[in-house]
């Protein structure tokens, strides 16, 4: 196959309410979607680059610059063979995964819209539903988080993760698991902790946690292994994982007992497939993250949340949960604790060019 057009857009779309984590606050979401086209099909992806670096090193505008500059022309106009023709062109390219991952979703999409197949199908995934969870962000008081998660078990969530950071983890999670004593709980803290400041993490194991997510700083197996052997709730990785090879490393240095798979952290689908059927041979548990998606993401997302060794609910909540105006549709809704996989063909969600007009800041056509 062979590119005709590439577009990009940088969009900033309000979320319904504040996200507060350890590495900051955000109320309204920037990211880039990156259109692809080629024999009349045009296929969408979405790059989960945030507008700082808080998360990662990767922020909108450095995925602009990597994705304008060097990897849309690596491929645009050259003959590749699918989304593995696409990772050789790209592969003497270092980092940068969010871009990454971000292109590779739209060539998916356009794969599937020319093949007439689902996404799922192409992954690999079955089932029509996908029970999800809910990422709760930190709240001032334990009164307001235990009124908030009560909001979203009230709709329906039935695995509620909640952020956590020095100083707020110990009472706040009491405070949750004594209003809510059967609720399937985890935390996450966003790489805030050091092997010398995990002592309240302890505490946590008396709370009966399903996980908790990622404690100390990304590069850092080694503490995480330390710290593993001290606690007996399993640590999940998010941050530390950005390959199979990184997550081969971390289970065989037991730093993780179950693993967070975000495709945009690890440069697309195809690898996170990949840390999905690594993680199954072992019988490690895995769940799809996530990284407050449009509607976009979220439909590659509940694709990939429907492979078999997604034992765990996933952080894809329904689309009221982040936006009151989505720039893709249908939405997403709530039915029973689970969402509905998409089945028409690629990501298998319509892109509403008007709504992205309204919520664009920057875009630019490469031909
Ligand atoms: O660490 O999982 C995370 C959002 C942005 C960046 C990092 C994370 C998150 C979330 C929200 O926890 C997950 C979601 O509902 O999309
Ligand atoms: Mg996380």
């Amino acid at each position: 196959m062979r590119l005709e057009r590439v577009e990009l857009f940088r969009i900033s779309m309000p979320l319904v309410g504040t996200f507060r984590t350890s590495f900051g606050e955000v109320s309204q979401r920037q990211c880039l979607l990156i259109a692809v086209s080629s024999q009349g099909l045009t296929g969408w992806g979405e790059c989960v680059a945030d507008a700082w670096p808080g998360y990662s090193y990767e922020t909108a505008g450095t995925a602009w610059e990597i994705l304008e500059q060097h990897f849309v022309p690596a491929l645009l106009g050259q003959e590749f063979d699918g989304v593995g023709g696409l990772h050789q062109r790209l592969a003497r390219f270092r980092g940068h995964p969010m871009a990454r991952a971000g292109l590779e979703m739209a060539l998916w999409d356009w794969l599937g819209r020319s093949r007439g197949q689902s996404l799922q199908a192409l992954l690999g995934g079955r089932g029509e539903r996908v029970e999800v969870g809910v990422s709760v962000g930190i709240e001032p008081t334990p009164e307001a988080l235990v009124e908030r998660v009560g909001g979203y078990v009230d709709q329906g969530y039935r695995r509620v993760k909640l952020k956590i950071e020095p100083g707020l983890d110990v009472e706040p999670v009491r405070a949750v698991r004594g209003a809510f004593p059967d609720l399937r709980l985890q935390v996450d803290a966003n790489a805030a902790y050091t092997l010398a400041t995990a002592g309240p993490l302890e505490e946590l194991d008396a709370f009966d946690l399903l996980l908790i997510e990622q404690p100390l700083a990304e590069e850092d197996l080694l503490d995480h292994s330390r710290l593993q052997s001290r606690l007996s709730t399993p640590i999940c990785l998010d941050e530390s994982i950005g390959s199979a090879a990184a997550a081969q490393q971390a289970l065989a240095l037991d730093a993780c007992r179950v693993i967070n798979i975000k495709a945009g952290r690890v440069g697309g689908l195809a690898e996170a497939v990949a840390i999905h059927d690594l993680c199954r041979s072992q019988d490690v548990p895995v769940w799809c993250g996530g990284m407050l998606e449009t509607g976009l993401g979220r439909a590659a997302n509940l694709a990939l949340a429907s492979l078999p060794g997604f034992t765990l609910p996933g952080d894809i909540s329904a689309s009221d949960r982040y936006y009151a105006e989505d720039i893709a549709s249908p939405r997403f809704d709530l039915a029973d604790g689970c969402l509905t996989v998409p089945q028409s063909p690629g990501l298998g969600v319509e892109l509403d060019r008007s709504a992205l007009q309204r919520f664009c800041l920057e875009q630019l056509s490469l031909s």
